[in-house]
C-alpha cells in the first residue's frame, strides 16, 4: 500500500509516535538508509509520499553538518537549496517531473561555475566573492534535469594544478579532505571532496572532473563507480579549467546505473564549448540507462594489456586477474590487446601550456573579479602573497613551468607537442589496441588507467571490486596522510575508444551486477542522521 506524505504524518501523530527507537520500517514503508540509496529508491519514496526533496535536503545538510568537520568533504552549501526543493516538491504534487533527476541532491566540485549565491574557487581565496555570467553548462543541465544542486564539493586546490608540495584534498578555502575508508586516509584528488561526500551519502551522488585521474583516483579511494567520459561529451564552459585538451566533467556515483543516470543529464552539445559539436549521431546521446544490462558480458570481446601490466600480485594486482577471470567465466571472450609503446615518453608540454591560455580565458568571463587576476602571472603573485594559501610550504612549482615554457597553446610548438604525444599515447597506446583487436572494451586495474586515457581524451569507468586487507601496513606521508593501509577499496577500470560510454557502461553495469564488491565494507565512520530522524520519528 503507497501511503501519501500527508495522511502518512497524521498517521504518525495519531499514533503518538514519541521518537523513541526509530527503526527503518514504519507501517511498512521502509525509510531508504542514505549511505547506500540509488536514484530508483530516492524516486519510489518521493514518488509514494514516503519523503519530499526538502525532506532529502535536511536530512542531507544534517549530514553534513555532523561529519564535515572530520572529512571536509563539503566546501560550501547552496543558500537556495530548501527552497528549489519545495519547488520541485510542488511540481511533482502537481503532477509532473523533470526525470529521474527530479527532486534528487547532488554535490559539484568546486570547479563548476553556477550563477547563484555560492563561489566557485577551485579551493582558492583568489576567486572567492567572483561571479560568472551564467550557471555552467554542465550545472544548468542538472537543473533542467530537476537535479537539486545541494552544494560545492572541496577538492585539490587547482584541481591539483599548483604546487608538487600539497596535498590531495587540500584546497586553502576548503581545508583538507579525509577519506572516509580510513581514519585521516588520503582521499586521492582532485575530486576528493566528491568522493568522500558520495561515499558517505552527504548528498545521492556528485560531479567531478579530470584531467588526468581525478575523477578516477578518488572514486576508486571512496569505493565509487567513477565516469570519466570522452572529452566533448560533457560541456566545460564555465568550469574553472587546466587543459581543454584534457578536461572533462563527470560523475561519481555508488552505482553504475545512477552515474548513467547522472551521465545522462549532463552530456550533450554545448554553442560554447566546441569541443562538443563533435560528439557523434548528430549530438545525440544514447541511453545510457538503457544500456545497463547485466547480461552483457556474455558475448563481449574483452581486452587485456598484458605488456604494460608489471607482474606484481600485491591486492589490486590479484583482484585484477580475479575479476578478468570473472569476465571469462560469464562468458566474455579475453583478448591479448597490448599497446604497441608500452612505456611512452611524452613532453609534459600540453598541460603547462593549455593552463595558461584556458585560466586567461576563464578571468576574461567573470562579471566580477575580486582580485583583478587575469592571467597565470597575477595569479601566481596573489598566491605568493596571501597569508592562507600556504605559500611558500605549498609552493607554486606547477605554474612556474607553465610560465617558463614561454608559449601557449596557440603556439606551433605546443601543436607539435601534442600531434607526438597523441600518436604516442593514441596510436601507441589505448586507441591503437582497440582499434587492432577490435574489443569492446579494455579492462585494466583502475589506479592503472587513467593517465593512459588522460592525453587521448578517451572514456573510462571505475568500478568498486575490493578491498586492501585488513594486515596492511600503515603508510603517512609528510601532511599526516595516511596513503595506504586496511580496507582501502580498489576497482576495476574499463576504458575503450572515443564516445564508447554506452558499451563501458553496459559491460560496467554486467560486472557490478555479478559482483557487488562495494557492499562489503562500509566507511570506518557512517552518519547517524537518516530521513526518519528529520521527518521527526
Ligand atoms: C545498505 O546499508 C544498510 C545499513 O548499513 C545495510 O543493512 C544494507 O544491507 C545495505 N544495503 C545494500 C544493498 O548494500
Ligand atoms: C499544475 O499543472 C497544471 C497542468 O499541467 C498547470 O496548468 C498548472 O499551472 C500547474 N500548477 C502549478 C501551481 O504548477
Ligand atoms: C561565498 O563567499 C563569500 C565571501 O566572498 C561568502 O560571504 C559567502 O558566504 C560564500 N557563499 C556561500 C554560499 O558560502
Ligand atoms: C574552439 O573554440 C576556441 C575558443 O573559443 C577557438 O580558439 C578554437 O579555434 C575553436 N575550435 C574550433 C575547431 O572551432
Ligand atoms: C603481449 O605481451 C605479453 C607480455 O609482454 C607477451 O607475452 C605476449 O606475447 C604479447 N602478445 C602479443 C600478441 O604480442
Ligand atoms: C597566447 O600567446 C599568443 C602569442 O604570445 C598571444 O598573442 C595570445 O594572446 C595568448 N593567448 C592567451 C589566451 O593568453
Ligand atoms: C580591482 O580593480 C578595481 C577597478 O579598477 C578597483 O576598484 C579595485 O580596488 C581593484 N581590486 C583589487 C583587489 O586590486
Ligand atoms: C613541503 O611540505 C612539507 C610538509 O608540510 C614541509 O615540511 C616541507 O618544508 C615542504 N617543502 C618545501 C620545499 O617547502
Ligand atoms: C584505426 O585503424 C585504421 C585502419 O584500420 C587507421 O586508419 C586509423 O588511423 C586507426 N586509428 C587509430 C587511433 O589507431
Ligand atoms: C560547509 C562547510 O562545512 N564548509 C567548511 C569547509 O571548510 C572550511 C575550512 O575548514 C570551513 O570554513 C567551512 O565552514
Amino acid at each position: 500500500m503507497i501511503i501519501p506524505r500527508v495522511a502518512f504524518a497524521a498517521l504518525v501523530v495519531w499514533l503518538g509516535w514519541t521518537g523513541e527507537g526509530f527503526c527503518a520500517t514504519v507501517n511498512g514503508q521502509e525509510f531508504p538508509s542514505l549511505i547506500n540509496v540509488t536514484i530508483d529508491e530516492l524516486q519510489e519514496g518521493l514518488e509514494s509520499g514516503l519523503f519530499t526533496s526538502v525532506d532529502l535536503v535536511k536530512t542531507y545538510i544534517a549530514r553534513i553538518s555532523e561529519v564535515n568537520d572530520e572529512f571536509n568533504a563539503v566546501i560550501e552549501i547552496n543558500p537556495d537549496a530548501v527552497d528549489i526543493a519545495g519547488e520541485l516538491d510542488a511540481r511533482r504534487a502537481n503532477g509532473s517531473t523533470y526525470g529521474p533527476m527530479h527532486g534528487i541532491p547532488i554535490l559539484i566540485k568546486d570547479n563548476i561555475a553556477t550563477n547563484d549565491g555560492m563561489n566557485n574557487t577551485a579551493g582558492s581565496f583568489a576567486l572567492l566573492g567572483a561571479k560568472v555570467p551564467q550557471d555552467s553548462f554542465v550545472a544548468q543541465k542538472l537543473r533542467e534535469a530537476g537535479a537539486i544542486i545541494l552544494g560545492k564539493s572541496n577538492l585539490s586546490q587547482w584541481a591539483n594544478f599548483r604546487s608538487t608540495n600539497s596535498s590531495n584534498g587540500w584546497s586553502a578555502n576548503g581545508g583538507q579532505v579525509k577519506g572516509a575508508y580510513y581514519p585521516n586516509m588520503d582521499p586521492s584528488g582532485s575530486s576528493s571532496g566528491s568522493g568522500v561526500a558520495s561515499a558517505l551519502g552527504l548528498a545521492l551522488a556528485s560531479l567531478g572532473t579530470e584531467t588526468s585521474g581525478s575523477i578516477i583516483s578518488p572514486a576508486i579511494r571512496s569505493n565509487l563507480v567513477g565516469i570519466k567520459p570522452t572529452v566533448g561529451l560533457t560541456s566545460r564552459h564555465l568550469v574553472i579549467p587546466i587543459s581543454e585538451h584534457q578536461d572533462t566533467v563527470g560523475p561519481m556515483a555508488r552505482t553504475v546505473k545512477d552515474a548513467a543516470v547522472i551521465l545522462q543529464s549532463i552530456a550533450g552539445k554545448d554553442l560554447n564549448d566546441n569541443y562538443t559539436h563533435v560528439i557523434p549521431n548528430d549530438g545525440q546521446i544514447p541511453d545510457y540507462v538503457a544500456a545497463c544490462d547485466p547480461n552483457a558480458l556474455k558475448k563481449a570481446r574483452i581486452g587485456v594489456p598484458f605488456n604494460i601490466l608489471a607482474p606484481i600480485t600485491d591486492a589490486e594486482m590479484l583482484g585484477y586477474l580475479e575479476a578478468v577471470d570473472l569476465m571469462f567465466s560469464e562468458g566474455a571472450e579475453i583478448v591479448d590487446a597490448n599497446f604497441s609503446i608500452p612505456n611512452p615518453v611524452t613532453s609534459g608540454t600540453i598541460l603547462q601550456a593549455d593552463f595558461t591560455t584556458n585560466l586567461a580565458q576563464y578571468f576574461d568571463q567573470l562579471t566580477h573579479n575580486p582580485n583583478n587576476i587575469t592571467n597565470l602571472e597575477d595569479l601566481r603573485e596573489f598566491t605568493a602573497t596571501f597569508s592562507e594559501e600556504e605559500y611558500p610550504d605549498r609552493n607554486t612549482a606547477i605554474w612556474d613551468s607553465s610560465i617558463a615554457l614561454g608559449f601557449n597553446n596557440s603556439d606551433i610548438r605546443f601543436w607539435e607537442a601534442y600531434q607526438q604525444d597523441y600518436m604516442t599515447l593514441g596510436e601507441g597506446g589505448i586507441l591503437g589496441a582497440v582499434n587492432r583487436t577490435g574489443v569492446d572494451a579494455i579492462v585494466m586495474p583502475a589506479s592503472w588507467s587513467a593517465g593512459r586515457a588522460a592525453l587521448v581524451g578517451s572514456p573510462i569507468i571505475t568500478v568498486p571490486f575490493g578491498f586492501w586487507p585488513a594486515d596492511t601496513p600503515v603508510q603517512t606521508n609528510s601532511r599526516g596522510l595516511v596513503t595506504r593501509g586496511p580496507n582501502f577499496p580498489f576497482g576495476v577500470a574499463f576504458l575503450g575508444g572515443l564516445w564508447s560510454e554506452e558499451k563501458l557502461i553496459s559491460l560496467a553495469y554486467a560486472f557490478e551486477q555479478k559482483t557487488m564488491a562495494r557492499t562489503r565494507l562500509q566507511p570506518y565512520r557512517v552518519p547517524q542522521v537518516e530521513l526518519g530522524d528529520v521527518l521527526g520519528f
